[in-house]
């Protein structure tokens, strides 16, 4: 059986829990609390075992990423596209991340998050554009617009994983 290591990464708030358990269970959580350590996630997924790495995203907590990254096989890397207060603050975490991403040269699914959102069409063009992902990262680059109350948006994700080999 296959099996790969995927790192989530992202702010805070980010959605990244409620994404990984809604891949593994198709429930939408009522119930958030803060990730505080890795939490590490298993999904079967057709003939492969997913082990995804839910990341904290609380700053104090970020300095665990960069060790997280050693032999994954993806990284998916969530933005609120509802919370550009925090837009900046998220384009620069990536960027530290990208730099290292690129030298461990593993495939990136970006994920446009929480989609579902009202009137959310302009912070998804302005989230586009500061991140200018072509720009920073070399390695292989999915993007997504994602949201747990849009199954096929995850679906989406699915079938991305499913196109990895070990
Ligand atoms: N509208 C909407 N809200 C979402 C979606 N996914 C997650 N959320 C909300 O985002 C908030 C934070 O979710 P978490 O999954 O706990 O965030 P996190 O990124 O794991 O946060 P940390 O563990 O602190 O790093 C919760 O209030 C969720 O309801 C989504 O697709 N759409
Ligand atoms: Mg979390």
């Amino acid at each position: 059986m296959k099996r790969l290591k995927i790192v989530v990464l992202r702010l805070d708030r980010a959605g990244k829990t409620v994404l990984v358990n809604y891949l593994i269970s198709k429930k939408v959580e009522t119930q958030f609390r803060p990730t505080l350590t890795f939490s590490i996630k298993r999904l079967k997924l057709s003939d492969r075992t997913i082990v995804f790495w839910d990341a904290p995203g609380q700053k104090n907590l970020r300095g665990t990423w960069m060790d997280s990254l050693k032999k994954a096989d993806c990284l998916i890397y969530l933005v609120d596209v509802g919370d550009l207060d925090r837009l900046n603050e998220s384009v620069h975490e990536f960027h530290q991340i990208a730099q290292n991403v690129d030298s461990l040269d593993i495939p990136l699914i970006f994920c446009y998050h929480k989609v579902d959102l009202p009137y959310i069409e302009e912070n998804l063009e302005e989230c586009k554009k500061a991140f200018d992902l072509e720009g920073l990262y070399n390695g292989k680059i999915f993007q997504l617009n994602t949201s747990v109350h849009n199954s096929d948006s995850i679906s989406a994700v699915e079938e991305i994983l499913l196109t990895f080999d070990q």
